[in-house]
């Protein structure tokens, strides 16, 4: 089937499925029921803001691909509704396009409104404005907070039913969510969070949507919503009501970064292991949170201190490539529970201990029967013996067996391809070698330094109360008048400044003093920055720069978290001599002039372009704004910025943000604590992290979307000072690929839609080493391997083959697994 083809048959499948007419969604306790069929259900999330629109088709097919039923997605307020009520839906914030692309492909859509989001986005999703309208109070019994939050969820609502778009409907959306994780947090808020949850019910019940709604960790919410789980695990969760079927929002692929963090890394063995034991225990829904993480353009990211780049290590990475081997060794775990979805929702359930800590559990209808057994001991493999076969189950797996007989899965043994990515320079070929940049001060002497800026006020002001989120930059000025008689002209006298963690920068009379920024930017934020400073007689003027990087999107009353300076500043001579600052006259100045003035536009940059000089290009100077032109790498792979040598500030390009950037935070050494990575016993996000000694992110998603022919501009506004003559332009794709697996699977090799080069490795019998490094065992079988798969596999862009002795030879061991590693042909262009 060619392209065209696939997508015709997905339209009339798509037009079978949701345009006939409405669906009758239900569920019992064992499954979730769409017109009388009883459903188990995998989901996966994907943010429609994460992505661009264009890429968002080919993300939704590779997730049907990938075997899910349904994608997932939050609500962003803060996104769509920047300013009270002045609303924002196009772009990658076009959410009716995206629901109706999940339609397209036949997928059911899950729609987590919230509008409470946490989703390490910037303020949970919370406009700033919100939070400043007098008498509000977040997420509890508050009429002010609870009419905006009815407002916008009703405007949701409204716009979704308009398309008709939920399933009653004859739409795709099965399910809807109202708050979220709310349980985790409602202690705190006594008596009003009880009420405030009970409103919520109500008023999502009143909006009469025609599809179950739900609550995740909430446990026992009002009806009607029902509850869900979230976890790395949600094995032993069991709802509190017994006719509440069994689902899990949020199944973590992997975790989000922070700078200065490691990269993260659940393996495919222990995620498949965690969706397999869910099953296999009852479960009925559960979703993949993420199936595609994405990037936090603009300042989107929330934390404080979330990375730009929202991979997760999902099963999508970052820029949309399939993670591999976890995207296929997913798969075929989904289809494998999709063959058994009939006894699963229909069959009576037992369990039978085979060992310690090895479990057998039945699945059994009249007809037919299937069964999991499970290894949850975190070191020891077992054999069992089970209806008179043997099963092999390595430590921390689980085995899924066709009518109770034949090994369908096993979480452990993965025979999916690992594909290892590369990323390479593809230049124009009249493209110089290096870019070559302009530059321009940010003008911050004569203004803010001096003391100038938009609002005054008696006291320290919180940065969200000041900027309203309108830039991450905001200037706290005042000053002081010292008497020629003053004893602080005599001795130390030290700045102290609170400050509620991000970033902070020190001027005193026009000098720069100094930096701070907390180390951990996701716990443990505030500190206090202390410089030595020399008070002159008369006037003296302190200019604070705070940076915020995102404000906090978790934890109950996050929305009351510091941001910025907070009180006290303070100036002390002496343990017993300290005058507080805090009730000074402070000026306050949001933004910053390049920003406010937007050097990052190109449309509009003529009038300032003569400002933009050429030579010479200063390097580690700090509040920097570079200037660049390029010609779009060349094919139709992923685009990256590559900006090491920079230190942190944003990234344009044609006036589309790429985010914030931060090279020159470096992961710390010492949370990489082991080398290898064992995937046995319970994840946690310290567990498998690599990376520590380098960026946090080098790397910056530049969508092909934002790029056109001809040239394109790069627009850096560097804050620490860096090096601009290291940026690249690289694209990224697979470099080469590896299998590595046992005798009787079915395997296939894929360079996707590249022809495979090379076999570099091919071994069958007991080959060592990891993807990158096999090397043969003295007991592999004979046979020239690597020459039978040259001529089956080279110049082609798959192949697929079935492991076996006949076709790879006997090796004089008992272990029998084929090791390949092959190499992806360059594209010449
Ligand atoms: C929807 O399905 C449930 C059972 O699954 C049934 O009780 C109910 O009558 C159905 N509703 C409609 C409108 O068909
Ligand atoms: C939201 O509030 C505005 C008034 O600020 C009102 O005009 C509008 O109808 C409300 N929208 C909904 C969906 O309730
Ligand atoms: C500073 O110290 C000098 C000598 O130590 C003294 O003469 C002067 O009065 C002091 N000035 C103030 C303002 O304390
Ligand atoms: C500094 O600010 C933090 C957070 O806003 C606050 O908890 C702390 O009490 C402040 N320190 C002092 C000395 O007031
Ligand atoms: C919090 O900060 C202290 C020092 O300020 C440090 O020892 C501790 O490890 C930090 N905790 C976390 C969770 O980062
Ligand atoms: C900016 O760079 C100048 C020159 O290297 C340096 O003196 C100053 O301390 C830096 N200021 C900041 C805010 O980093
Ligand atoms: C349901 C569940 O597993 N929740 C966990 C979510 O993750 C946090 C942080 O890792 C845990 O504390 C919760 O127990």
């Amino acid at each position: 089937m060619n392209i065209f083809n696939i997508l015709f048959s997905s339209l009339i499948f798509s037009f079978i499925l949701f345009h006939s007419n409405a669906l009758n969604v239900t569920h019992d306790s064992r499954s979730i029921i769409i017109d009388g069929n009883h459903r188990i259900i995998l989901s996966g999330s994907i943010h429609y803001p994460r992505s661009t629109a264009p890429m968002w088709p080919d993300l939704i097919r590779k997730a049907k691909e990938g075997g899910l039923d349904a994608v997932e997605t939050y609500v962003f307020w803060n996104a769509h509704e920047p300013a009270h009520r002045q609303y924002d839906f196009s772009g990658n914030l076009d959410l009716i396009r995206f629901l109706k692309t999940i339609q397209d492909q036949g997928l059911y859509a899950i729609l987590r409104i919230g509008p409470y989001t946490c989703a390490e986005w910037n303020y949970g999703g919370f406009p700033v404005w919100l939070h400043n309208i007098p008498g509000v109070s977040l997420r509890t019994k508050n009429d002010v907070f609870m009419n905006e939050m009815k407002n916008f969820t009703t405007l949701i609502v409204d716009m979704v039913k308009k398309e008709k778009l939920f399933a009653s409907q004859g739409g795709n959306i099965i399910l809807a969510q109202v708050e979220n994780e709310y349980g985790n947090v409602m202690e705190p808020y006594g008596d009003d969070g009880k009420s405030y949850i009970n409103w919520c019910a109500q008023m999502a019940d009143s909006l009469d949507i025609g599809v179950p709604w739900i609550m995740c960790q909430q446990a026992a919410p009002p009806k009607p919503m029902l509850e869900t789980c979230n976890g790395w695990y949600c094995d032993e969760y069991k709802p509190k009501d017994p006719n509440t079927p069994k689902m899990w929002t949020e199944n973590w692929t992997g975790w989000f970064k922070s700078w200065g963090g490691a990269d993260p890394l659940r393996t495919a063995e222990d995620l498949s292991y965690s969706v397999a034991r869910f099953f296999q225990k009852g479960g009925t829904l559960q979703n993949y949170y993420m199936y595609h993480g994405g990037t936090n353009f603009g300042r989107t990211s929330g934390g404080p201190y979330i990375t730009t780049t929202y991979d997760y290590n999902a099963p999508l990475d970052e820029y949309g490539n399939l993670n591999q081997p976890k995207w296929g060794h997913l798969k075929q775990l989904h289809d494998v529970l999709h063959s058994i979805e009939y006894t699963l929702t229909n069959g009576d359930v037992r369990n039978e201990k085979l060992s310690n800590l090895v479990m057998a559990t039945i699945y059994q209808t009249k007809e037919k029967s299937s069964c999991f057994l499970s290894n949850t001991n975190t070191k020891t493999d077992a054999n069992v013996n089970f209806g008179g076969i043997n099963y092999f189950v390595p430590a921390w797996s689980i085995s899924i067996l066709l009518d109770c007989r034949e090994e369908a899965y096993n979480t452990a043994k993965v025979s999916a391809q690992t594909s290892s990515m590369v990323k390479k320079l593809n230049k124009a070929e009249d493209e110089p070698r290096s870019l070559k940049w302009t530059w321009r001060p940010e003008l911050i002497e004569s203004t803010s330094i001096q003391g100038r800026g938009d609002v005054s006020v008696n006291k320290i002001v919180d940065q969200k109360d000041m900027a309203n989120d309108a830039s991450d930059y905001l200037w706290y000025m005042t000053s002081i008048d010292v008497a020629k008689d003053d004893p602080m002209l005599n001795g130390t006298v030290t700045l102290r400044v609170n400050d509620s963690g991000h970033v902070l920068h020190a001027f005193f009379n026009g000098e720069y003093i100094g930096s701070q920024w907390s180390k951990y930017g996701d716990s443990n934020v505030t500190y206090v920055f202390e410089r030595n400073i020399k008070l002159s007689p008369g006037k003296n003027l302190i200019s604070l720069l705070s940076v915020t990087l995102g404000f906090k999107n978790y934890g109950p009353m996050f929305d009351l978290v510091g941001a910025g300076i907070t009180s006290p500043i303070e100036l002390v001579l002496s343990k017993n001599v300290i005058k507080d600052l805090s009730s000074n006259k402070w000026t306050y100045k949001v933004g910053l002039n390049g920003i406010s003035n937007k050097f990052f536009n190109t449309n509009c940059a003529s009038k300032s372009s003569s400002k933009w000089v050429s030579d010479p290009i200063p390097v580690d100077r700090n509040f920097t704004w570079y200037k660049t032109t390029f010609k779009a790498p060349l094919g139709n792979k992923p685009v990256v910025a590559d900006l090491l040598g920079l230190g942190k500030g944003m990234a344009w390009v044609n006036g589309h943000s790429l985010g914030r950037y931060w090279p020159s935070y470096i992961a710390d050494k010492n949370l990489c604590k082991t080398e290898t990575c064992d995937y046995r016993g319970r994840y946690s996000d310290s567990k498998c992290v690599s990376k520590c000694g380098e960026p946090t992110q080098r790397w910056y998603h530049v969508p092909r979307s934002f790029l056109k022919d001809g040239e394109n501009t790069l627009v850096l506004f560097e804050e620490f000072g860096g090096n601009p003559s290291y940026v690249q332009f690289q694209t990224v794709e697979i470099g080469s690929i590896c299998i590595n697996t046992h005798e009787g699977k079915e395997v296939k090799l894929s360079c996707q839609d590249r022809p495979i080069s090379k076999i570099k490795f091919a071994s069958f019998g007991s080959p060592q080493g990891v993807c990158g490094s096999f090397d043969k065992s003295e007991y592999d079988s004979e046979v020239d391997v690597l020459s039978i798969l040259e001529k089956e596999c080279v110049g082609k862009e798959s192949c697929s083959f079935k492991i076996t002795e006949d076709k790879f030879g006997k090796p004089s061991c008992e272990i029998k697994k084929l090791a390949v590693e092959a190499i992806c042909k360059d594209f010449t262009f």
